[in-house]
């Protein structure tokens, strides 16, 4: 497929031409006639607020690079249009669905909603995505890939080194040392508990109790993956790159970072673990991921 192919079928798609912009390099064309199709359905769950700079690119983006995947976007009664953008889409293509709520509701809540149109509309991998372009819709098929042989796979910013392009270096540490603590706290083998570019398999959120959910921002990230843990799923991390958002304005707050601290010490593991766990701070960390069962391939058992 070529590029003037791709730009055909967005035309018949319906998506417009965002004028002055255009996204798709011929580079990128390449790159997605090596990208395999799914044989099972996969969804990506798109919450948003106030994302009407972006939300159509993305959207684009992911579709050309994966038509089969279906979209899902969430929207908050965005003030700037956002849900009638996304609206529009899915009136001319089916594989956009759109969750209208009423009021800004938190991203914690909006997952959650999407997770579960997502598990009726009988998807088996489910993806979470911002719609900043923070998280790059080429790295879809990295953390595709590996969705075979675990159950969750996290694209990680954290992982062989920091993958963070233009944070102040206040938010960075900030962000570093929450992963940190995150880590030795409930002693879990991640590198980035915190990041929103993820594929989960059906039944990891089949078994979560998605109502019981607190958590909003970084504590639901967290909340969500201490429960695939507990519940003795296999996470695997991939590189990821994550860039600062280039429109619009980010939603995150004080309190967000607050109660991520809380939750993190609600979890925390048994005091004697966390104990021994410390000793791994003047070892290799990295024998300590390896080597912990969550880390390990699935057992094969069909899907
Ligand atoms: N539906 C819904 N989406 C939200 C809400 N808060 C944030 N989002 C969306 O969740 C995604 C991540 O939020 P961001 O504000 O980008 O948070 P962040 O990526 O941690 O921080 P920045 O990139 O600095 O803005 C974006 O797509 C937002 O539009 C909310 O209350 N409801
Ligand atoms: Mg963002």
């Amino acid at each position: 497929m070529g590029y003037r192919d791709i730009n055909q079928n967005l035309a018949e798609i319906g998506v417009k031409e965002v004028a002055g912009e255009c996204f798709f390099s011929p580079a990128l064309v390449d790159y997605y006639n090596m990208v395999e199709m799914p044989s099972k359905k996969a969804m990506v769950i798109i919450p948003t607020y106030n994302e009407k700079e972006t939300i159509e690119h993305l959207v684009r983006a992911i579709l050309i690079l994966h038509p089969d995947f279906y979209i899902t976007v969430v929207d908050d009664n965005s003030p700037d249009g956002t849900g009638e953008i996304a609206a529009q889409m899915a009136q001319t293509y089916p594989h956009i669905h759109v969750i209208h709520r009423a009021q800004k509701s938190g991203l914690g809540t909006a997952y959650v909603a999407g997770f579960k149109y997502a598990l009726a509309a009988g998807a088996d991998y489910i993806f979470e995505m911002d719609a900043d372009f923070s998280h790059d819709p080429a790295s879809l098929a990295d953390i595709f890939q590996p969705i075979d042989e675990y159950d969750l796979v996290l694209g990680s910013r954290y992982l062989n080194g920091v993958r963070v392009e233009g944070w102040r270096f206040r938010r960075l540490l900030l962000s570093k040392f929450a992963n940190i603590y995150a880590s030795y706290v409930m002693v879990l083998p991640i590198w980035d508990f915190t990041g929103g570019f993820r594929c989960y398999r059906r039944e990891v959120l089949e078994s979560i109790q998605l109502d019981r959910i607190s958590s909003d921002g970084y504590a639901f990230q967290i909340e969500m993956l201490y429960y695939a843990c507990r519940n003795g799923f296999h996470v695997k991390e991939v590189p990821i790159m994550f860039r600062e958002r280039a429109h619009g304005y980010s939603k995150i707050s004080r309190h967000v970072v607050r109660e991520a601290f809380w939750l993190v010490l609600r979890f925390h593991a048994p005091m004697r673990e966390i104990f021994n766990h410390l000793r791994y701070l003047s070892q290799d960390y990295d024998d300590f991921v390896a080597s912990h069962p969550v880390t390990q391939k699935r057992p094969a058992r069909g899907l």
